[in-house]
């Protein structure tokens, strides 16, 4: 495979500060050294530009919105550059918002992406559903469609995605309108308690088959709030009974296995909450089982 890596230095799209230097952490754990050990072709390509605001913005409960949407909208055609080239984008975050331009770059050209959303939350808050104006707990849902019309053409094309071809997994903390959009398009949720009863392999296999069954490629979007604090801390937003460091290997393991993944993002690494770096070092290592790295 031949990867091309892409930092995304934004925190603007999350409440607390820090998530911008996650790029810079994932890089300094060793995200180009460790691929290309595998014997993978890396290109590192540095970051995306990303617009400080002067002042504090909000529009309609969104926070930020200009420099979320600017960002992305660079983000976008990067990796849709990356993808013509026929290489592989691997978008380094940043907060979730991000996930709007990469879906956005590799949505133009895969006809029909299927997406596996890890992570505490369902990102599938609107304007009008968003508790705290926050752009990433909104990505999943301007994917879909739903929301801010700025954030929904995004890439000047919508919908990105359609929902029968999305997965969820790990999902622990989701709002009042999540929930009613979940049930009101059918989306495929695997929380926490799914992840309990029926063990995470047997979720990776159900979650596998259904983002491959009409689809041309996966997007794997991958939020450290996903798994436990325990096992990484360095993240905005904690939720507490999450997917343990094993758990996270073996459905990486299972991703590279399945060989469905066309693009990755991994997002929310927060190096100031972060312990001796521990969550970028957790994202790296999840990577490389992504791309095949084996035990034996
Ligand atoms: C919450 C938190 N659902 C919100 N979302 C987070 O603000 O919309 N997503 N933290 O990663
Ligand atoms: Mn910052
Ligand atoms: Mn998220
Ligand atoms: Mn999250």
């Amino acid at each position: 495979k031949n990867i091309s890596i892409i930092g995304v230095p934004l925190d603007l799209g999350a409440d607390r500060r820090g998530v911008d230097m996650g790029p810079s952490a994932i890089r300094y754990a060793g995200v180009v050294a460790r691929l290309e050990k595998m014997g993978l072709n890396i290109q590192d390509k540095g970051d995306i530009p990303v617009t400080r605001p002067h002042t504090f913005t909000e529009t309609d409960n969104h926070k930020y919105l200009d420099e979320v949407v600017e960002a992305n909208t660079r983000l976008a055609e990067a990796v849709s550059g990356i993808m013509e080239e026929g290489r592989f984008p691997l978008v380094l975050g940043g907060d979730h918002s991000i996930a709007l331009g990469t879906v956005a770059g590799v949505a133009k050209h895969v006809k029909n992406l299927g997406v596996i959303w890890f992570d505490a939350h369902g990102d599938l808050n609107t304007g009008e559903t968003s508790p705290s104006g926050n752009i990433h707990g909104m990505p999943l849902a301007a994917s879909l469609g739903y929301g801010h019309e700025r954030l929904v053409q995004i890439g000047g094309f919508a919908p990105k995605l359609k929902p029968e071809n999305v997965v969820i997994i790990g999902a622990r903390d989701l709002d009042a309108g999540e929930r009613e959009l979940i049930k009101r398009i059918g989306l495929k949720v695997f929380t926490m308690h799914e992840i309990d009863k029926l063990g995470m392999a047997r979720v990776m296999e159900e979650a596998i088959a259904h983002v491959s069954r009409n689809t041309d490629g996966v997007h794997l979007s991958l939020d450290l709030d996903g798994l436990d604090p325990h096992d990484a801390p360095g993240v905005g937003t904690p939720v507490i009974g999450g997917i343990s460091y094993r758990e996270g290997h073996v459905a990486m393991e299972m991703l590279a296995d399945a060989d469905i993944l066309c693009s990755a993002e991994f997002v929310e690494v927060n190096p100031i909450l972060d312990r001796e770096n521990m969550t970028a070092r957790v994202a790296v290592a999840l990577m490389s089982s992504a791309f095949g790295d084996k035990l034996l």
